[in-house]
């Protein structure tokens, strides 16, 4: 029998978003691996490669939105917004990308169509859309979770005669929309804040709503020289506390639960939040996401502030989010969004009960009633956290499909690996907190975790690994029962891909919080890598 013939590669990593990029470094200037990356667009920087539409911008404040393993990169580098936009945070990624020399290792504009892994050579077969393929003994994804856009089907589609957009695919050259009539489909976080941007620009602007969603002010603001300093002196002990936090980021903690305060109380805690802006609100009190009616204080006080602000009270009740719980849909962060509704050159039509009838070449047809766009946006949002791995064929054990596999919804253990798909990671994939966290801050701790499990399979010499199916199913129950006993499942938000018809509808991140995810992934470590195990290369003689 021949020895099996050495892979290309060590490792394969997918993506040059955040995770991509940090795994590759780890990968290649810590364990000495020869790693490639294989990028589909021309750049590094994943979503913020991508989501390039006006008032694109992160959620979460750019001080904790960053990378917290190299003390060099902290000091050198200066935020200039508490929320950062889009360019601001794609200039950092190329930043990183030429502070650590991580291109010449970056294969760009390569787009990965098959993985299969050899069961007798044990190695990953890499095909690529460029024609080559490539072998390597392990295959990291770093993907994504909100990679591929999402197009509804609608009648008349291809019809349109004007420009087409989709927030998630925006041109890097922009788009002049002075003068244009625009249409907008979508109101998620991405719709929210482009609908502000637009209207300022936009002759007219047509917003097709399906969904009212719960939107709180950002209170974006100038970074003062003061904090950037103060942030800067103590850099470690912010990345130390928000890497024990729930959300992997810097929150102001619940008190208490929303019974045992007065509602006066409950109103100036609320007030008080909202002052302060941003996504914190949803954690005013402990229980606002397990019990209905802590929820509704919060939904109720969302409601009020959109009455207030809104001058006809048509287009608020429209706008005004009532029949699902407040936060069970990602919570979105604005800028004068439902200030611009009270806009002349802004019209809300609601596609709720009467469901978008068509696209003609001049617009938009609802009820019967054609509105005319010059420009038609599609914020509709992306087939969330397992399309961008379903969309690649990969193939594991006994040559199955990983979306075979998946068919009923992700399984994964720790939502890093996949019984029957040996050697392959996933950096904040299904099952793990990730989109309900700082996503840089669980990107780390799976990237840790991977080069950390990796190493040790190198010491003990171990080439192919794969979780057991035992852990694996005791993972996925445990996914499924903290979602359950959360009031998350009660809508048909994205994080349950309701969005995408007929995906199934399983709720995909690990609820129980990113700090206690990660204490569960040290003892797993700690525990020599417990519910992971070696796997022997089949019988199957390599061909003479
Ligand atoms: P989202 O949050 O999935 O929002 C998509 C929006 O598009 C949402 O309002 C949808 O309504 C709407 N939509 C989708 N299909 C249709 C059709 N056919 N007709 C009308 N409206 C439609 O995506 P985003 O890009 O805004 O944000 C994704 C995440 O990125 C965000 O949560 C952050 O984590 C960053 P629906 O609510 O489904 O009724």
């Amino acid at each position: 029998m021949s020895a099996s013939p050495t892979p290309q590669l060590d490792a394969i990593v997918i993506g040059a978003g955040f995770g991509g990029m940090y795994m590759l470094k780890r990968l290649r200037d810590d364990l000495g691996l020869r790693v490639r990356g294989i990028e589909a667009g021309d750049g590094v920087g994943g979503t913020w490669y991508w989501n390039r539409y006006p008032g694109a911008r992160c959620d979460v404040e750019s001080i904790y939105y960053s990378y917290g393993f190299d003390a060099e990169l902290e000091q050198d580098w200066t935020w200039t917004e508490r929320y950062a936009a889009q360019p601001e945070i794609l200039a950092y990624a190329e930043h990183v990308a030429d502070r650590f020399a991580l291109r010449n290792d970056i294969t760009f504009g390569c787009r990965v169509l098959a993985a299969s892994w050899d069961e007798a050579d044990q190695t990953w077969s890499v095909e690529c859309d460029d024609g080559q393929t490539l072998t390597s003994r392990y295959l990291v994804s770093a993907v994504g979770c909100l990679s591929v856009a999402q197009m509804p089907a609608l009648p008349g589609q291809d019809e349109f005669a004007g420009q087409v957009l989709h927030t998630g695919q925006w041109p890097h050259e922009g788009v002049d929309l002075r003068g244009k009539r625009v249409a907008v489909i979508g109101t998620g976080s991405s719709g929210i804040q482009l609908i502000p941007q637009i209207a300022q620009e936009a002759a007219h602007l047509t917003v097709f709503q399906r969904t009212p969603h719960y939107s709180a002010p950002a209170r974006n603001r100038p970074l003062t020289e003061e904090e950037v300093a103060e942030v800067k002196a103590t850099y470690p002990a912010i990345r130390a506390t928000i890497r024990t936090t729930s959300a992997g980021t810097a929150l102001l903690p619940a008190e208490t639960v929303a019974a045992a305060l007065t509602p006066a109380e409950q109103r100036a805690l609320l007030a008080d939040r909202w002052e302060r802006g941003g996504p914190g609100i949803i954690g005013v009190f402990q229980d606002v996401m397990i019990d209905p009616d802590a929820n509704e204080v919060v939904a109720a006080y969302f409601r009020r502030r959109i009455a207030e602000v809104v001058e006809d009270p048509e287009v608020a009740a429209l706008l005004t989010p009532t029949d699902y719980p407040v936060g069970t849909k990602r919570i979105c962060v604005d800028t004068d969004y439902f200030e611009t509704y009270n806009r002349d050159n802004v019209t809300l039509v609601s596609v709720r009960k009467t469901p978008i009838e068509r696209i003609t070449a001049n617009g938009v047809v609802v009820d019967g009633v054609e509105h005319a766009a010059d420009v038609l946006v599609y914020a509709t949002g992306f087939d969330a956290m397992t399309g961008p791995l379903n969309r690649i064929d990969i193939r594991g054990t006994d040559g199955r499909l990983l979306r075979d596999k998946w068919a009923e919804g992700p399984r994964t253990y720790l939502g890093l690996a996949v019984h029957g798909f040996p050697n392959l990671f996933v950096i904040t994939g299904p099952g793990s907190p990730s989109v309900l966290t700082n996503m840089i801050t669980s990107i780390e701790q799976h990237v840790d975790f991977i080069a950390d499990y990796l190493r040790h399979l190198r010491d003990a010499g171990v080439a192919a690994v794969e979780p057991t199916r035992e852990a694996e199913e005791a993972w996925v129950e445990r996914v499924n029962a903290a979602a359950d006993r959360t009031l998350y499942p009660r809508a048909a938000s994205w994080y349950v891909g309701a969005n995408v018809p007929g995906k199934p509808r399983v709720f995909m991140p690990f609820v129980g919080g990113a700090g206690a995810y990660r204490l569960i992934c040290d003892e797993v470590a700690a525990d020599g890598y417990r519910g992971f195990h070696a796997v022997a290369p089949s019988a199957v003689a390599a061909p003479a």
